[in-house]
């Protein structure tokens, strides 16, 4: 019975290489999910995301199908939501970001970016008030750490919010925020006499604007702002209670890479196949390029670098499952992963010749996109620098 669900789920995930069966490490309830959600992406966005990418638009019609899912907030118990493993969450991070890296970041940000700080550090009315309607995407969310002075160092953010009789005045600027145009409310760190602390600030509350930034080569499927607070009054029942310090959007940072180490998988496993079935039809020199020993050895290479990379993530779920999982595994994994996947959606590039610097073919796409990936959520140096202070003892930030 098990050997039939790997073999369905190997002959339904052909884009998806499982050299090491970790399909047969997954529960039924897991394999469902990856299924569910990979036959979407076949189905639903596949399609679509090479013109969407061109046209620098976010397809946004496909928002109600996630929620429809339960893709928003699949960990959490209640309002809602669907309460999944965290493997689970992974496998749908890796399928979405098959697709495209644009739509594991609308989901990254809704689920492990806005929904987790309003759950773990909220008040009961601020869960009743913005969970379940998260959870149906009836409510969109960002999160506002980076200034546009420096995203690397957040402890040294200017944005800073003082207390006034029963309010707080926010005056600021927040840079490179995901969804911040679309979004209904923003999760935004602020400085304070007493150190970082996170609030809700709604839209339309006065003094309180957002614009999109344009011109990106990259995450072009995907709505990026700067957000400013000019005297910005809000309610004390919109701070989040159980936030105190830089450990509290730390916290959330850690969700989102866990979502990205498996992410960038899917990303991968995209461009390895279609390198792959490009190789197998192009001949040249007499032969199909697959009859090469090098066109031969970069595919093993690929095929190798994404092995590794499912091995680590499924153990940092296992980990996260348990609750023993750390941030610098978190770090390791997450700056592991984006640099094996950046590197393959190259190589495929490359390996397609001229069609790889199309849209038609789905590499130079990935690979621009994850310029962003591992930029964001902490560039690979500062997760190498993380990994050093675990080692040394020392910040050498
Ligand atoms: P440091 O002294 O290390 O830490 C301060 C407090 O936080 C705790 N902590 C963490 N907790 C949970 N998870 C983590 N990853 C944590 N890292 C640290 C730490 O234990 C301490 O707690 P306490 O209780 O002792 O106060 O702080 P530092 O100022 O030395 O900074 C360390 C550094 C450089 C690693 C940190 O600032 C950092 O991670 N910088 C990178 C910033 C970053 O990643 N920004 C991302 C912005 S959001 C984003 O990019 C969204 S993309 C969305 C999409 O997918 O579209
Ligand atoms: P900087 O911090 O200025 O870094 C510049 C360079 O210096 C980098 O190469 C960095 O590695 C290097 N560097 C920094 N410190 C050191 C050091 N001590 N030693 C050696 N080298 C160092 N942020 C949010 O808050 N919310 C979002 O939703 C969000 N979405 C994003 C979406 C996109 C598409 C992008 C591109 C970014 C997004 N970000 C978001 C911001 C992202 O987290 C930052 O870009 C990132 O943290 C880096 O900050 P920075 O761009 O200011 O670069």
């Amino acid at each position: 019975m098990a050997r039939l669900l790997t073999e369905a789920a190997h002959t339904r995930n052909a884009a998806s290489p499982d050299f090491f069966g970790l399909a047969d490490l997954l529960t039924d309830e897991e394999r469902q999910v990856q299924q569910l959600v990979g036959r979407w992406v076949d189905e639903r966005v596949l399609p679509i995301i090479g013109d969407a990418f061109d046209q620098h638009t976010f397809p946004r019609d496909l928002i109600p199908e996630m929620a429809e899912m339960g893709l928003f907030g699949p960990t959490l118990q209640d309002y809602g939501c669907a309460g999944l493993s965290n493997i689970a969450y992974g496998l749908i991070m890796q399928e979405l970001e098959r697709g495209d890296s644009g739509l594991r970041s609308f989901a990254s940000v809704q689920s492990g970016l806005v929904m987790f700080p309003i759950h773990k550090y909220g008040s009961d009315e601020q869960k009743q008030q913005w969970l379940p309607d998260m959870a149906k995407a009836r409510k969109i969310g960002c999160f506002g750490l980076t200034e546009p002075d420096g995203g690397s160092d957040p402890g040294a953010m200017k944005t800073h919010a003082k207390k006034q009789g029963g309010d707080w005045v926010i005056n600021g600027a927040k840079m490179w925020i995901t969804n911040g145009t679309v979004a209904d409310v923003a999760v935004v760190w602020a400085m304070t006499d007493n150190g970082v602390r996170g609030f809700l600030v709604e839209k339309g509350t006065p003094g309180y604007s957002a614009r999109d930034i344009h011109k990106k080569m990259s995450l072009r499927a995907s709505i990026t702002s700067e957000l400013f607070f000019d005297n910005v009054r809000i309610p004390a029942r919109n701070q989040l209670p159980k936030a105190e310090g830089l450990a509290g959007p730390l916290g959330c940072l850690t969700q989102a890479r866990y979502g990205i180490a498996w992410g960038v998988l899917g990303a991968a496993q995209a461009c390895y196949q279609e390198a792959l079935t490009f190789a197998k039809s192009r001949i040249l020199f007499g032969r199909p390029l697959t009859h090469t020993q090098t066109i031969q050895i970069r595919l093993a290479d690929m095929l190798r670098r994404i092995t590794t990379g499912q091995l680590l993530a499924w153990r940092l779920g296992k980990l996260k499952e348990d609750d023993a999982m750390h941030h610098t595994q978190v770090s390791l994994a997450k700056w592991n992963n984006c640099r094996l996947a950046i590197d393959i959606a190259r190589d495929a590039r490359d390996l397609l010749g001229g069609m790889g610097i199309t849209t038609e073919c789905c590499p130079i796409r990935h690979a621009n996109n994850l310029e962003s990936v591992i930029t964001y959520e902490g560039t690979e140096t500062i997760h190498q620098l993380v990994v050093g202070r675990e080692i040394t003892g020392i910040a050498a930030f």
